[in-house]
């Protein structure tokens, strides 16, 4: 590990300190005022900031949105449409104008590319950039909308595990026939067989954990082409000041008991700033395009936006929600109060 640096320092002390505040169960946050926030009709007292939610479909954008705006009842239904919401965040009596879009589910990579990531246009050609961006993952927990979907990752899955299984197979033999003086008899061959059998069976990983793997990669996939589509806008661009970059990692109540470790291995950069995931390295990719001065603010949070028991098919990927009501809203607010400070509330 290499020296720390104070950026990525930081980055690390605000996840960490989302921790904290849910396995304390929410309590002794303060934080410098509750930030609220609410859609608005009123005409604006400063400079509108423009925000963007993006994210693979079904990560949990549109649940996240409706939990930031304090409502947690959020209904499951697919967005076709680019939403613009006109909000205003207060705390206290400073206020921040923001516009805020929805982007709709963009689904990227495999079978399943739809094309629809053009659809950033929009908000991703200067002058239109956007100054903050949420983007939301979702740590394998992603859902397709589409059944055929389905039965395409589970096809999809199903190869690649019956591949790993031949590969695994092939190489055991080898390694047995390398270590191998004299002609094996029929018995020890079988003894072999059975032996490389269950050894097969214990270096495959289980069916779920092979689809959470599998959903992050096409998560993957699908956020180094929105940095693609960010950079150009965001980087060297004379006009472009105060830009935050949220990483919310939602579906927490899902990960947060046995996963969490690993979650924040996977997205959340070490100290030094150097990657040691895919994903670490896309974000610090982007990141790193700015050099050491005018880097964007960057949040890694750890959030949920729903609480719901998660089945991708029976027996695969299932998980049990496992948030009470305390660490739900102590997620909430602490990404209430980053967007809060990236839109100049402060801290
Ligand atoms: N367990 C759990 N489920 C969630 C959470 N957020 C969303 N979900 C569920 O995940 C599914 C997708 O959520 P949405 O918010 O509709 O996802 P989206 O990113 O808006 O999807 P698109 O509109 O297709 O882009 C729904 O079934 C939600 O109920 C969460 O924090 N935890
Ligand atoms: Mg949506």
């Amino acid at each position: 590990m290499g020296e720390p640096d104070e950026y990525w320092t930081d980055v690390r002390d605000r996840w960490s300190r989302v921790v904290s505040a849910v396995d304390n169960s929410g309590a002794g946050h303060s934080g410098g005022g509750r930030v609220s926030i609410a859609e608005t009709t009123r005409r604006p007292t400063s400079d509108i900031i423009p925000v963007l939610v993006a994210g693979q479909r079904g990560v949990g954008k549109s649940a996240l949105y409706q939990a930031l705006l304090g409502d947690n009842g959020y209904i499951r239904q697919r967005d076709e449409d680019h939403v613009p919401h006109r909000l205003v965040l207060a705390a206290g009596r400073r206020q921040a104008h923001v516009t805020l879009v929805v982007s709709p589910g963009q689904t990227a990579g495999g079978d399943y590319s739809s094309g629809e990531v053009d659809k950033w246009d929009a908000m991703l050609k200067p002058p239109n950039h956007p100054t903050g961006v949420i983007y939301v993952a979702a740590a394998g927990y992603d859902e397709p909308w589409d059944p055929r979907e389905v039965n395409v990752l589970e096809e999809r899955r199903q190869r690649r595990e019956d591949e790993l299984r031949r590969q695994v197979e092939a190489r055991l033999w080898e390694q047995w026939q390398a270590s191998l003086d004299a002609t094996p008899t029929e018995e020890e061959r079988r003894d072999r067989a059975e032996q490389i059998a269950r050894e097969v069976e214990a270096a495959i990983p289980s069916p779920s954990e092979q689809l959470w793997a599998q959903n992050r990669n096409v998560e993957l996939e699908h956020f180094s082409r929105f940095c693609q589509n960010l950079m150009p806008c965001w980087v060297d661009n004379p006009a472009a000041k105060d830009l935050w970059f949220v990483l919310a990692v939602t579906k927490a109540d899902l990960y947060w008991t046995d996963q969490l470790g690993q979650v924040e291995e996977y997205y959340l950069p070490g100290a030094d700033g150097e990657p040691t995931s895919d994903f670490q390295r896309q974000l610090v990719t982007l990141i790193r395009a700015f050099g050491h001065r005018n880097r964007p603010r960057l949040a890694v949070l750890p959030v949920a936006g729903r609480r719901q028991d998660y089945r991708f098919i029976p027996g695969v990927g299932e998980k049990q929600a496992m948030f009470d009501d305390m660490k739900f809203a102590a997620v909430q607010r602490s990404l209430r109060t980053t967007v809060g400070e990236f839109c100049g509330l402060g801290s």
